[in-house]
């Protein structure tokens, strides 16, 4: 739903501008220095960009799934670091509280969130809790006005950063499934919350990963999202269903960016007297590149406009995270070979993107877990 089809077109504009005049030539010292320059994270901040799904009682842009979905589109279009710097105060690890939170806990925590004073991060995973979310160990044992939490979560995006993560831990042991988990809201900095050392990727230099180790961390009773026990587990699936979309859209405009780039260049390079974008064997690659990303687009624009009309869209965010991130990494290997030789060189950006784009299959649930919530979900209606 797009409420206001001008003011929409003017936040697309400025991002679409910020894009192309300031992140995309910062991207080569992004990838160099493995940092965002400071300048760019304040431009960020004045713009808005980590409040965009922040209601607009608490400072933030109230963006519908499918104005969501149009911006983090535009911001694709550049190394996906950029994105994750604001994708988790924007995304998971936010909306826990502006799904769930109490009035107290949104009124807290909001505001600073939307002008990214703080960022959120999303304390899910664990060392041996990934696809199977539910089996997670961290527990958080209730002790006077506090929960007494001990555990390790692994590979959470912005864990240095961040000022309060959204925690999944286990308040009931004897209860080993989802209903055992809550969601608590802790801040950095609380007595016994450590963060590991930054991890090593693959990809996505200049965005940071990190475990986050608790021990003995007291974390007040307030802080229990929602005021209730055992809700956490469908708190993170509420979350995660929003996030598919949100990083469907992603793997969209990054897609439109690497193959925009592997156009121009078969357009410019020579090869046997002519254009290689003259020759139907690249063509084939282009179109097919084109089909493919036009479908996706589709797909995460209808899904989005569902979720905005109040439907249940716990299939169709699937559908469009599996399809588009899948489609990104078709793309992105095209683009390589358009590239030919040249695409492996750290010198040109498609380098960057085939490494950067590989985990979008993998994250925020992989394309197995997507296949699975579909089928399930597909069995539960013909048997409803
Ligand atoms: N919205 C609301 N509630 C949901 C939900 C959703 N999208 N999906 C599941 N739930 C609820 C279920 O209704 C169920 O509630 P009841 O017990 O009241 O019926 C509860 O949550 C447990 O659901 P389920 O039985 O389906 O849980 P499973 O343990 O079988 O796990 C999967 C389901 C595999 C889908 C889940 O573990 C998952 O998504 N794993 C991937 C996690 C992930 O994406 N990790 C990425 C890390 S974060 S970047």
């Amino acid at each position: 739903m797009i409420r206001d089809p001008e003011t929409m077109t003017a936040l697309l504009d400025t991002v679409s501008r910020f894009v192309r005049e300031r992140l995309v030539p910062a991207e080569k010292t992004v990838e160099e220095t493995d940092q965002i320059p400071p300048a760019i994270v304040q431009e960020m901040k004045d713009m808005g960009l980590f409040g965009l799904t922040v209601p607009e009682e608490y400072g933030g842009f109230a963006l519908t799934m499918e104005e969501e979905a149009q911006v983090i589109l535009e911001l694709g279009k550049t190394s996906p670091s950029f994105r994750s710097l604001i994708g988790t105060s924007v995304g998971i690890g936010s909306q826990g509280i502006v799904l769930d939170g109490t009035p107290e806990q949104k009124a807290r925590y909001l505001p600073r969130l939307a002008t990214g004073e703080i960022i959120a991060s999303f304390a899910l995973t664990e060392p041996d809790a990934g696809s199977d979310a539910a089996s997670l160990r961290t527990t958080a044992i209730r002790d006077g006005d506090d929960y007494i939490v001990n555990g390790t979560k692994r590979y959470i995006t912005n864990a240095p950063l961040a000022g309060i993560f959204t925690l999944m831990a286990r308040t009931d042991p004897a209860n080993k499934g989802a209903g055992g988990v809550s969601a608590f809201i802790v801040e950095a900095g609380t007595p016994g919350l450590s963060i590991g050392k930054i991890d090593k990727k693959m990809g996505q230099r200049g965005a940071h990963i990190a475990d986050v180790i608790f021990e003995n961390c007291r974390v007040p009773a307030s802080q229990l999202i929602g005021g209730k026990e055992g809700q956490g587990f469908k708190t993170a699936m509420k979350v995660l269903e929003k996030g598919r979309i949100h990083i469907a859209a992603l793997c969209v405009g990054v897609a439109e960016r690497m193959l925009n780039d592997a156009l121009n260049y078969a357009i410019e390079r020579k090869q046997f007297g002519e254009a290689i974008a003259g020759f139907q064997l690249v063509q084939a690659m282009l179109a097919d590149s084109r089909t493919e990303l036009y479908a996706a687009r589709c797909m995460v624009m209808d899904a989005a406009r569902k979720r905005d009309n109040g439907d249940d869209v716990s299939i169709e965010a699937s559908c469009c995270k599996l399809y588009a991130s899948e489609m990104c990494g078709r793309v992105a290997d095209r683009a390589v070979q358009i590239f030919g030789g040249a695409g492996y060189l750290a010198e040109y950006s498609i380098e960057r993107f085939y490494r950067d784009v590989r985990i979008f299959r993998l994250y925020e649930g992989t394309s197995q877990i997507q296949q699975i919530v579909i089928a399930r979900g597909m069995v539960r209606e013909a048997t409803a």
